[in-house]
């Protein structure tokens, strides 16, 4: 390749800075200890260990993911599909670099990933790729008719064997039921806010006040 063609990244988005990484991380282990004990998840206990006497230690159940951010193209170097087109929207340029606020509205936990639920900004949707629900249609059919930014997510943790791609799936899977007009199961009024049980091990913390979390919009190179 010439020397001074531009190599795309691994994936743009919005990277936590590190005061704001530990704030999210020590409400996330908060929240999944908190879960563990409660007499609601013990009942669903099996959407976990797949038996009916078995336990489950959260804490240590997911394993943490790198630095927190929240993906809005994975390019995988320009082998994905629009990568090329999404590097070079101008407002890509324009905003990278800049730090901006994201409010975590949701915690999420299922038996493959935890996840915060990012709300993202009228500014902020400027830098969200058209078809970043549709591209997840073959594993949630529902996402296509979800609103652009449902998929906004920061993966906090996954399950062993577990990519972190699939946190956003499993965000769009509760948003999917929610549009059916599903509103879960409300099982606790916690400190945070509402817990909800959607089946089969999936659980939502809608948070009375959403985290802000200051974040750089930049790119992964690995
Ligand atoms: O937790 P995430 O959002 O899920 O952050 C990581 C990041 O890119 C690096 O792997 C996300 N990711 C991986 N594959 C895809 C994909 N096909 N579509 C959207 N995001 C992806 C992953």
């Amino acid at each position: 390749a010439p020397l001074l063609e531009v190599s795309l990244p691994l994936y743009f988005g919005w990277f936590l800075l590190s005061s704001a990484q530990d704030k999210v991380k020590c409400m996330a282990l908060d929240f999944v200890k908190t879960l563990d004990t409660l007499d609601a998840f013990k009942k669903h206990l099996m959407d976990f260990t797949g038996k009916a006497e078995a336990e489950v230690d959260l804490e240590h159940y997911f394993k943490a993911k790198g630095a927190l951010h929240c993906t809005t193209k994975f390019c995988n170097y320009g082998k994905a599909d629009g990568a090329k087109e999404y590097a070079q929207n101008p407002a890509i340029k324009d905003f990278y670099g800049s730090v901006s606020e994201l409010s975590l509205s949701a915690l999420f936990v299922t038996p493959r990933t935890v996840g915060a639920r990012v709300s993202l900004t009228e500014e902020q949707l400027q830098l969200w790729p058209a078809d970043a629900e549709k591209e997840a249609e073959s594993a949630v059919p529902a996402a296509a008719s979800l609103p652009p930014g449902s998929r906004a997510h920061v993966t906090l943790g996954c399950a062993d064997g577990v990519e972190p791609v699939q946190t956003g799936l499993d965000l769009l899977e509760i948003l999917a039921l929610q549009q059916e007009g599903q509103q879960g199961e409300t099982v606790e009024e916690m400190e945070l806010g509402g817990l909800a049980y959607y089946g089969a091990g999936r659980w939502l913390l809608s948070l009375r006040e959403p985290i802000v979390a200051p974040a750089c919009f930049s790119s992964y190179y690995g």
